[in-house]
């Protein structure tokens, strides 16, 4: 699709193989590498037989340690994703494509829940919703951890925005699987397309 990016949503370690292991996290990374490799390599899927340039974007949970969304603090998480451990790390297999320019930390104010990355912020200070705007996107194809909660709220902000949001089905894992059934429902009925 032309006009089209990539978001990836908290592709990191402690969702795939951490402190909060989410169900189908493995696949979903298998799925969204290729994926990436066929809108980068193949045809272009509407036809036009131009290949679109599409940028891949990333999500990265980022908290201090005493984050308000922890146990420890009372709220309802294991410790995860603290800034400088691996945990926060972009899975090794996505490395490839990340830049910093098109990367989004959130997260990281220690009194705020943020599980939507519309309002994250790359190193320079842009948001997410800048740097698309920037780039005369579109359609935002977004995929990522968890369905529920972080993939959910992103792909409603990008909506709400005006954006043509799609979501990859085999490219999202879960914290619970009906959370997850449920939380496809609503998106489809708001008007996300789950592709
Ligand atoms: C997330 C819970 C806490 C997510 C982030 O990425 O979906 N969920 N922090
Ligand atoms: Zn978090």
């Amino acid at each position: 699709m032309k006009d089209s990016a990539l978001v990836v949503v908290d592709m990191l370690y402690d969702f795939i193989d951490g402190s909060m292991a989410c169900e189908g996290a493995d696949g979903a990374i298998k799925h969204t590498l290729e994926y990436i490799d066929k809108e980068t390599a193949g045809t272009d899927p509407d036809d036009s037989g131009v290949r679109s340039i599409y940028p891949i974007l990333f999500v990265r949970d980022h908290h201090p340690k005493d984050h308000c969304s922890f146990k420890e603090q009372g709220g309802p998480w294991p410790p995860h994703c603290v800034q400088g451990t691996h945990g926060a790390d972009v899975h090794e297999a996505l490395q490839p494509y990340v830049s910093e320019d098109l990367t989004f930390f959130k997260g990281e104010d220690p009194s705020l829940e943020q599980y939507s990355g519309y309002e994250g912020k790359n190193v320079a200070g842009q948001s997410l919703r800048e740097v698309l705007e920037l780039l005369e996107i579109k359609n935002v194809v977004v995929c990522g951890i968890a369905t529920e909660y972080c993939v959910r709220n992103t792909a409603e902000d990008l909506l709400k925005a005006g954006f043509k949001v799609y979501v990859l089905r085999d490219g999202i894992a879960y914290v619970d699987a009906k959370g997850h059934e449920e939380a496809l429902v609503e998106m489809e009925k708001e008007g996300i397309k789950l592709i």
